[in-house]
């Protein structure tokens, strides 16, 4: 039997498309996005203060200095929340506030820091998910060598055991977010931080990425028992050829390998996919596996978390001298709608990946942990935010879900990026993905019309019909 009204993604009889009872819609943030407060308590440097402060790094030279000064503001977010009646937060915990250092003892302080804001969460009803790692790697182990070194995933192991004994009635655990960024931005293409240019050192970096996954996971599981569900969240990217010929269609499959299938398989199915190791390996890339990795990678999930924005159109290109021996060009489909990042808007993508997921992959129950849009807002003369294209983005979305979920995915919950605008990484503050608008100069908040939408979505468990009511699609 279908778990939602409307099988087939019909809407139900009132019009409206309800989700499952209990499913969980919230909202993702990141610690070095919002926090702020860098040198704060303690906190040592990550590897995002030192690249953002590098000269030519970001967007306008932007750090995450003050962000959106979260830190300080927590209470006040979270009672923005609880006004708004958005169910879920779904934070990272900042590693340099904890171990300053990356090892040893773990700071009073910055545990403390991620009890309150555990507790603030609780006092309004608000269920508290925790990420583990969001990329703000401390410093000091970038210097002894970072994700290249599998040193770095037993140190995070240690966090892992820190932060569960603080927060151990916390049920939902994502240990690492979008390893693919962290390891390919971070140590291939030099766009993230802590910004190298070495496809080995990018292809180590995800292997230990995953490695830390894995004793993260036994390590929450040891200290919390079974009550604690804990996964990944991966940033997933459908590949479509351009056509039908032979050579696009490898060059969408080369492009689906190294995004999508190097995570999947590992996690899901114990080993690597073998085209894509031949490939890394041609390039001088390889995977440092130890005896026993390929378990502990594959360790059971309790969730996996999908990160989903976009889908890439890609016809085949000399594979000679392109990044990890990729060969794609990506092709522009007149007349498809962008977001602000030049992101194809492709709701179907979302419904096409979770059931591709569902059919193809042994998985446990999914959670879209990420899913939103950049546009260019503003506060207009009334004092409001009518970011109409992001309510109909998120519309469009959530009604992807529902279809996923009629066609018989296991979907548990669907967290928009982000509460807040915040610091887009290389995109600095130019770049707004927040249902809520930060006025930087002053840090007002001012939640948009799509807060509206998406309470309304969350309050109704049910994206409603045109006009009718506040989980509207016209977001009124
Ligand atoms: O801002 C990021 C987030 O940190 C990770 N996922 C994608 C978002 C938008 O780019």
């Amino acid at each position: 039997m279908s778990r939602v009204e409307g099988a087939g993604g019909q809407p139900g009889p009132g019009g409206e498309r309800r989700f499952p009872d209990g499913f969980l819609w919230g909202v993702s943030t990141a610690a070095y996005q919002v926090e702020g407060a860098v040198s704060k308590d303690g906190r040592g440097e990550s590897i995002w203060d030192r690249f953002s402060h590098a000269p030519g790094r970001t967007f306008h030279g932007d750090t995450g200095d003050v962000a959106c000064d979260q830190y300080h503001r927590i209470g006040e977010d979270v009672e923005l929340m609880a006004e708004l009646q958005i169910p879920a937060l779904r934070f990272s915990v900042a590693w340099p506030r904890i171990q300053p250092e990356g090892r040893g003892p773990a700071s009073r302080a910055g545990l403390d820091h991620y009890r309150r804001v555990v507790d603030l969460l609780r006092q309004h009803g608000i269920e508290p998910v925790v990420t583990l790692y969001h990329w703000d790697l401390p410093q000091p182990l970038e210097d002894a060598g970072g994700w290249r070194s599998r040193e770095t995933a037993l140190r995070f192991a240690d966090l892992a055991e820190a932060v569960a004994g603080a927060l151990s009635d916390v049920g939902l655990w994502v240990t690492v977010n979008e390893p693919w960024v962290a390891a390919f931005l971070g140590y291939g293409t030099g766009e993230h931080a802590p910004g190298a240019t070495d496809l080995a050192s990018a292809v180590a970096a995800s292997h230990h990425l995953l490695v830390a996954h894995g004793l993260a996971t036994r390590a929450l599981r040891a200290r919390l028992g079974a009550e604690a569900r804990v996964g990944i969240s991966l940033n997933l990217v459908p590949a479509i050829p351009a056509s039908d010929a032979p050579e696009d269609l490898a060059a969408a499959g080369r492009l689906d390998g190294l995004t999508n299938r190097w995570f999947l398989d590992p996690l899901l199915r114990g080993r690597y996919p073998s085209d894509v190791l031949g490939r890394l390996s041609a390039q001088g890339a390889e995977v440092p596996l130890v005896e026993g990795d390929e378990a502990l990678v594959a360790v059971p999930l309790d969730f996996l978390g999908v990160n989903y924005y976009t889908t890439r159109t890609v016809a085949a290109a000399p594979v000679e001298g392109s990044f990890a021996g990729l060969g794609v060009a990506d092709v522009d489909l007149p007349g498809a709608a962008r977001t602000a990042k030049n992101w194809r808007i492709d709701p179907e993508g979302l419904t096409a990946l979770l059931c591709r997921l569902s059919s193809e992959y042994p998985v446990p129950p999914l959670y879209v942990t990420e899913n939103g849009a950049a546009f260019c807002d503003y506060v207009d003369p009334e004092g409001e935010v009518r970011d109409l294209e992001r309510v109909e983005y998120l519309a469009g979305h959530v009604r992807a879900c529902h279809e996923a979920i009629a066609r018989g995915v296991d979907l548990r919950g669907y967290f928009v990026w982000s509460l807040l605008d915040n610091f887009e990484w290389a995109d600095g503050y130019s770049m707004r993905f927040g249902l809520v608008y930060v006025d930087y100069g002053t840090q007002r908040r001012v939640p948009k019309r799509s807060a509206r939408f998406y309470a309304g979505v969350a309050r109704d468990n049910a994206l409603g019909v045109e006009g009718a009511g506040a989980g509207s699609v016209s977001g009124q």
